[in-house]
């Protein structure tokens, strides 16, 4: 279910980016009490923007499950099925299959273990009916990490956005505003990626085509950008402030720490914010995602995933190995996922529908 209210007055500013200009350094700001909401502007009851949880329309749908099973084919689980006897055999060939596709060994010997009840309980006699079964096992285990995304009980909802260089945070922020913009949201971006001049243009030439206000800045520090953006976003009455930030190796120290300190400047803009902080994860990461969620996770404390190119090589498993915590990581929610460049790629994590993917069902 999501409830969308209202589609009329979406001015977004041309002058954006005129005001997007300078803003003041952190120090200088960080004690400034933030900027009061313009008068005769909507209120946050005006919009109620409940939660995204189900698909888009039907057409764009089904493409969009095709690539995401074409993608996932990779892992050739559902191959495995084809002709085969229901011995142990089978038991040990999913097994490795489910490790192959980088779901780990303790994921993938649970999943087996559970497969192996479910098979004795339910009297099964098929490959086939084993092949659903093992969906139907995979799903419970992935269901921890679909949660919906809450948009519209704060007013902004401020989101910063992070990842290792090259994920796809600049992409997916692009086709979030969109998600959000198309259903009535009001949305404004911070181009908090200050350290390559062409992540800030790529930002702002999105946002123009879209008409979505950006604030931008030359050069300077990202954490006052950020702060510009969630003071602005209160002035205008935004819906949403998403906050982009460069790439980074969790290695580079000097650069987590310059992720904390964007956090901590948000939340002295809005002492409520930040009220998510996505890890952007590129699907074809394999089993190094989890160091990535445990690293970024530890400096920023996460509260969703976005892992995007799963319509490239990536096998998915990763998810699985995520929802057992393995390698110490907290299986933090999987909000969306990618499955390719265009604007609808970007996709709500329904734990059914990828499990039905890795297996190549529809
Ligand atoms: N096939 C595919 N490509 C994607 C997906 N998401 C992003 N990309 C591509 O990945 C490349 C990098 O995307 P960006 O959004 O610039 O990544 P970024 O994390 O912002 O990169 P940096 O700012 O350099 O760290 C671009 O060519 C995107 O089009 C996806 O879901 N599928
Ligand atoms: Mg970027």
């Amino acid at each position: 279910m999501f409830r969308f209210f209202r589609k009329k007055d979406r001015q977004e500013s041309p002058q954006a980016l005129a005001e997007a200009t300078g803003a003041p350094e952190v120090d200088e700001l960080a004690d400034k009490p933030r900027a009061e909401p313009s008068a005769g502007l909507t209120t946050a009851s005006d919009i109620i923007v409940d939660s995204i949880e189900q698909p888009i329309q039907q057409p764009a749908r089904q493409s969009w499950m095709s690539r995401l099973r074409q993608g996932l084919a990779r892992t050739s689980i559902g191959g495995i099925f084809v002709g085969s006897k229901l011995d142990e055999s089978l038991y040990e060939e999913l097994e490795s299959a489910l490790i192959m596709a980088d779901a780990g060994v303790q994921a993938s010997t649970a999943l087996i273990n559970s497969l192996r009840q479910k098979v004795r309980k339910d009297r099964l006699q098929s490959a086939a009916e084993v092949r659903q079964a093992l969906a139907d096992v995979l799903t419970e285990h992935l269901q921890p990490l679909q949660k919906p995304f809450e948009v519209g009980s704060v007013k902004p909802l401020v989101v910063m956005i992070a990842g290792v260089n090259g994920a796809g945070k600049t992409t997916s922020i692009g086709k979030l505003a969109h998600a959000l913009q198309s259903r009535g949201a009001r949305v404004l971006l911070a181009a908090g990626d200050t350290f390559r001049a062409a992540a800030r243009e790529q930002l702002i030439e999105w946002g123009n085509r879209n008409d979505v206000a950006v604030i931008a800045q030359e050069g300077g520090d990202p954490a006052a950008v950020a702060f510009d953006a969630v003071s602005a976003g209160h002035a205008r009455d935004m819906d949403v402030v998403m906050v982009d930030t460069a790439g980074r190796l969790p290695t580079q120290l000097h650069l987590m720490e310059e992720l904390k300190k964007i956090r901590r400047v948000i939340h002295k803009a809005d002492q409520t914010a930040p009220h998510e902080v996505l890890l952007v994860v590129d699907g074809n990461t394999g089993q190094n995602a989890l160091a990535q969620v445990k690293a970024f996770d530890d400096a920023l404390t996460l509260t969703g995933l976005i892992v995007t190119k799963l319509d490239g090589t990536a096998k998915g498993g990763v998810l699985a190995a995520l929802a057992s915590g393995a390698q110490g990581c907290r299986p933090v929610p999987v909000y969306w996922i990618g499955v390719g460049e265009q604007l609808e790629d970007l996709q709500p994590f329904v734990a059914r529908e990828f499990a039905q993917a890795m297996l190549g069902l529809d």
